[in-house]
Order: structure tokens, then sequence, then C-alpha cells
């Protein structure tokens, strides 16, 4: 790339060099895309212009733009608000009122065909749709008016994915996802409760630099972050495996960093790749299970809001991964928790794992202390 560009990105979004490089190689890393792929996306995100951005908000918590925002990683939001530029956003929006009505459709008219439609919050279809209304119009009215000259349209979290939260039983508004109701066109999903942002950012650095969305499973989710099973890739696997599980919050077992399956973990009917690029923000190395809370399934639609936490989970492969998790041992303080978790799991490994597994989880019995240590 030539030096006056990374000069004009390091002035546009107040990165090093190095950092933008370094983080066109994450983008590249996590849609999985083979060598050469991040200078193609370095050289897009420098030179393409930014797409115009339509972003609405129905029945929902704002979560998904709070996750963007709020991230820690202090370029995140910087990324996000250069890289695409944010015509209509009702929280982030300065005008107010008719104003912005007025602007959102003197952008749709200037960007026929070019803009991008990102929805977030389920729409209410009961009684035409009446439950939410924006502008004086109805989410129903205002998806469709927005859809029709998009150039492509995301559904950003579980409640614009299938309905979420707002469409549990009984789902008193007739709640429901962005791609039932815009059946004649392609929405892709990217649910999560809220959804990572890098697998926002993801789809749209895909779209800029190769003019196209991801390619998606039948779900309509990008292959790349919902084609494994969390349970796959879980630091906690290794005790799944050798039958150790926290049976109540709290005991023994949940204090080591054991397997959170008998606590309703939904892992392992779960697609998400929050295990690999981790939650919150990339590099803090928090996600749900990491910090001791069962996944609940909140990409998965039929999981998330709908399937009791007290049920198990429906167990899709039962035979042991092929890989596990690099055990990294902390220097000076001892071993931190994952450490400790994966060091144990790894030890379990050793003394024949299937046994294991098929005794402890045919166990109902509430634990009693020989159910730790004897492995
Ligand atoms: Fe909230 Fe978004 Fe959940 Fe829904 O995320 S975080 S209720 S998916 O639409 O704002
Ligand atoms: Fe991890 Fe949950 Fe699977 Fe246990 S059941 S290994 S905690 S995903
Ligand atoms: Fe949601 Fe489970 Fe990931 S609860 S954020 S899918 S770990």
């Amino acid at each position: 790339m030539k030096d006056s560009m990374l000069t004009a990105i390091e002035t546009r979004l107040g990165l090093s060099r190095r950092s933008f490089m370094q983080f066109c190689a994450a983008m590249a890393a996590t849609m999985g895309l083979p060598k050469g792929a991040d200078a193609q996306i370095a050289h897009a995100l420098v030179s393409a212009k930014r797409p115009p951005v339509i972003w609405l908000h129905f029945q929902e918590c704002t979560g998904c733009t709070e996750s963007m925002l709020r991230a820690e990683h202090p370029t995140l939001e910087k990324l996000i608000l250069d890289i695409i530029s944010l015509d209509y956003h009702e929280t982030l929006f300065a005008a107010a009122g008719h104003q912005a009505e007025a602007a959102r459709r003197a952008s749709m008219a200037a960007n026929k065909g070019k803009y991008l439609l990102v929805v977030e919050g389920a729409i209410p279809t009961k009684d035409n749709g009446i439950y939410c209304k924006v502008g004086g119009q109805t989410a129903l009215e205002m998806v469709h008016e927005c859809a029709a000259d998009a150039a492509a349209i995301i559904a950003i979290g579980s409640c614009a994915s299938w309905g979420g939260m707002p469409s549990t039983s009984p789902n008193p508004t007739g709640a429901t996802g962005a791609p039932v109701i815009l059946k004649d066109k392609s929405v892709v999903t990217i649910p999560g409760c809220p959804p990572n942002p890098y697998n926002f950012l993801s789809t749209v650095v895909h779209y800029l630099t190769f003019g196209k969305l991801p390619e998606v499973d039948a779900k309509g989710r990008p292959k790349f972050a919902y084609s494994r099973l969390i349970h796959e890739n879980c630091e906690r696997r290794p005790h799944f495996d050798a039958g150790r599980f926290a049976q109540e919050f709290g005991d023994e077992g949940h204090r080591k960093g054991y397997c959170l399956y008998k606590l309703g973990c939904k892992g392992p009917e779960t697609y998400a790749n929050c295990p690999s690029i981790l939650f919150g923000d990339v590099g803090s190395g928090s996600w749900p299970v990491g910090t001791g809370h069962p996944c609940i399934g909140c990409t998965e639609q039929g999981i998330g809001f709908q399937k009791p936490i007290y049920e198990l989970a429906e167990l899709k492969y039962v035979l042991p991964p092929v890989g596990y998790p690099h055990i990294v041992e902390e220097q000076g303080q001892g071993m931190s928790a994952g450490s400790a978790a994966l060091v144990a799991g790894v030890g379990g490994l050793a003394v024949g794992a299937g046994a294991m597994m098929a005794r402890n989880l045919g166990k109902n019995k509430k634990p009693d202390d020989t159910d730790f240590g004897k492995e």
C-alpha cells in the first residue's frame, strides 16, 4: 500500500499504521480469509467510499448499539463510525422529530440502491404493528420503506434476527425478526443479545472489501461467525470430557472452573464464535462462560430466552474434540482461574475422559464431596 494512503488512514482514524494493519489482520482472521486478505481489507478501508447507513431501532434495549459504542477497546467505536457514514441512527442522532425523518428520507433518495440498512430490534406485527411507532410510522411501514432501495440489509441482534426477547411467549405484540418481514429480500443476521460487535464490523468490512456480504448459513448468519458450536471451542471443554461439572453456583466445582453443563449451559446446542473471539472486547478475555455463567444460547432461535436454564442442553456430539485449548500458566501469582481450569481439565483427560463423561452425565443426584477430586 502506498505510504500516502497509510498516512491518510493515520490522520483519519487516529490509529498508528501498526494498529491499523493489526486490525486488518484481525478482521481477516475473524472471517477465516486466506493469506493476503488483510492487505485487500486495508486497501478497501483506505480507498473505499464510506457507505451510507440507515440504522433503525425497534423493540429492543439498544444493547446492540451500546455494545459497539461502550466497548473498552478505544478504537472500535471510532472504526465503526469511520468505516460507515451513519446517516440515520435514532440513538446517536443530534437531530430530532421531523428533522431526523427528513434527513433519513434525503439520504435514502440521494443514495438509492447504495445504502446499507441496519435493523436493530424486533418488529411487532399484531394489530397492524401499532405497538412500535417512530415519527408516526409503524416499524412495519418503516422497515418496508427503508428496505425498498437498500443495497444490503443487516439485522443486528437476536431481536432483529428472529424476534429475540420481545418475541418470547406469550408475545403480546406479535414481535418477529426482519427476515420474516422482508421475505423477498436477503437479510444477513447477526444474532446475539447483544451480538459481538466484531461480527458486525467484520460483516461490514467484508462488504466494503469484496462488494458483497459474507456467505451465510440457512438462518442468514455469516458462516465465519456461526458455524461452530460454542461447546467445540469452550475453555471448559476438557472438564466436560473428563466429567467434572459444577453442580450448583458457588460450589467447589464452580469455583474451580469446571464445566457448566449441569447449571444449564446451552453451549452444546448454540452456534457462535464467543469463545474464539471473546465477548465484550477482544483481548479482555471475557465471555459469559469464562466469567462462570452458563451460556443461555442468546444467539440461537428456539434456545435463547425460550429454553429454561434448568433444562439441559441437547448434546449434538459426544466425542471429545480433536484439539484442546492452549494452557498458559501465569508467573508469580499462581494460576488464573482459566489456567487452573485447563490444567485440571487436561489432567483429567489422561485418565479416561470418555468413561468419566458417560458416568457423570448420567448423574442426577446432588453433588457431595466425593464428586470432586476423585478423577
Ligand atoms: Fe438489546 Fe439489541 Fe438484545 Fe435485542 O441487542 S441486547 S434486546 S438482541 O436488539 O438491543
Ligand atoms: Fe463449555 Fe458449556 Fe460446553 Fe461446558 S457445556 S464445555 S461450559 S460450552
Ligand atoms: Fe450468548 Fe452464549 Fe455467547 S449467552 S453471548 S451465545 S456464550
